[in-house]
């Protein structure tokens, strides 16, 4: 049997996982796998860091961030700081079609979008608003940080031809200043993906990912030999002693990749989760923590699931 594997940046890319490892089961090629499952993120409202429902930046306004990334032709297309653009994963793959102008920012990746086929849509739903004005009142009272709430998702998949894709979508840290980009949209940083050898994806404080651009060097790692889960676990954790050890401290760094051979791996400093699912493995969600200067990882609970789900729907008080 040929061999096929997908993998997702935490337990809200559990459903689209299912959906994209159906696909590959049934022989898509990895492009359309990754498309249609990051819009199916991108569009739940109740996932508040990616796509519609995604929490805004520090004026109320939800600017999203996305790439794609072809692993055969390392063809990459990226949007940045775009506002009412419903899917940038569908605009940043049909920009990486391109020899030229493939990544896109603010007004002229809307203008792009907008002449391409995609409608304005208004991404603030009335519950980010609500989370918007909770946080606002609770930084003035608590003196609390504004960035912390944001998970983007990233994705990884190699099908059956040995093709293989990744992309990133993500509405950045919630309360960024308007502009700031993070690592998502950036080759290297947020994602990386040569079929040649494997494909990676980041997710967390994305000023502290990019330092390090942590997606290639994991796939550098990988085409040095390591096994996904040996370059994922150590290059997270050597990262993360780098930045403590030069800035004091390390922001929230996660990743997940897959190799060609389907093999996957995870490496993080936080309390994360991931989707993973292959020829070899139903889709399925882990939990993730390190333990010792190494990433360990162990299927996710009835209950983890569960409190999740009520999490996302939770009245916002
Ligand atoms: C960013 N890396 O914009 C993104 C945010 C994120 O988990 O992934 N948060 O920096």
């Amino acid at each position: 049997m040929m061999k096929y594997a997908m993998i997702a940046t935490w337990v809200m890319a559990r459903y689209a996982i299912e959906e994209g490892h159906k696909m590959l089961q049934n022989g898509a090629n990895s492009g359309d796998a990754i498309e249609t499952a990051i819009k199916m993120v991108e569009d739940y409202p109740y996932y508040k860091s990616v796509g519609y429902g995604g929490l805004p930046n520090e004026r109320g306004e939800v600017e999203l961030d996305g790439a794609f990334m072809d692993g055969k032709t390392l063809s990459v297309g990226a949007v940045a700081g775009v506002k009412k653009v419903k899917n940038p994963i569908s605009v940043a793959r049909m920009l990486s079609a391109y020899r030229f102008n493939n990544i896109l920012v603010g007004a002229g990746a809307e203008e792009y979008a907008f002449s391409h086929g995609f409608e304005p849509v208004d991404m603030l739903t009335d519950r980010a608003k609500q989370h918007y004005e909770k946080r606002l009142k609770d930084m003035a009272e608590k003196n609390l940080s504004a960035y912390d709430g944001h998970d983007t998702v990233g994705m990884v998949a190699l099908d059956v031809t040995g093709h293989m894709c990744a992309g990133t979508s993500t509405s950045g840290l919630f309360m960024k200043k308007p502009g700031r980009v993070g690592d998502s949209p950036f080759i290297g940083s947020g994602f990386y993906v040569d079929e040649k050898v494997g494909g990676c994806v980041a997710t967390g404080v994305g000023e502290d990912i990019m330092k390090g651009c942590l997606s290639y060097e994991i796939v550098r790692r990988m085409k040095d030999g390591q096994h996904p889960m040996q370059a994922a676990s150590e290059a997270v954790a050597a990262f993360n002693d780098e930045l403590i050890e030069r800035r004091g401290k390390a922001g929230a760094i996660s990743v997940v990749c897959i190799n060609h051979q389907g093999e996957f791996g995870v490496g993080t400093n936080i309390d994360f989760s991931f989707a993973v699912g292959s020829d070899s493995l139903e889709p399925t969600v882990y939990t993730a923590r390190m333990e010792n200067g190494k990433t360990v990882y162990e299927k996710a609970s009835d209950e983890f699931l569960a409190a999740y789900y009520t999490r996302i729907k939770a009245p916002i008080e």
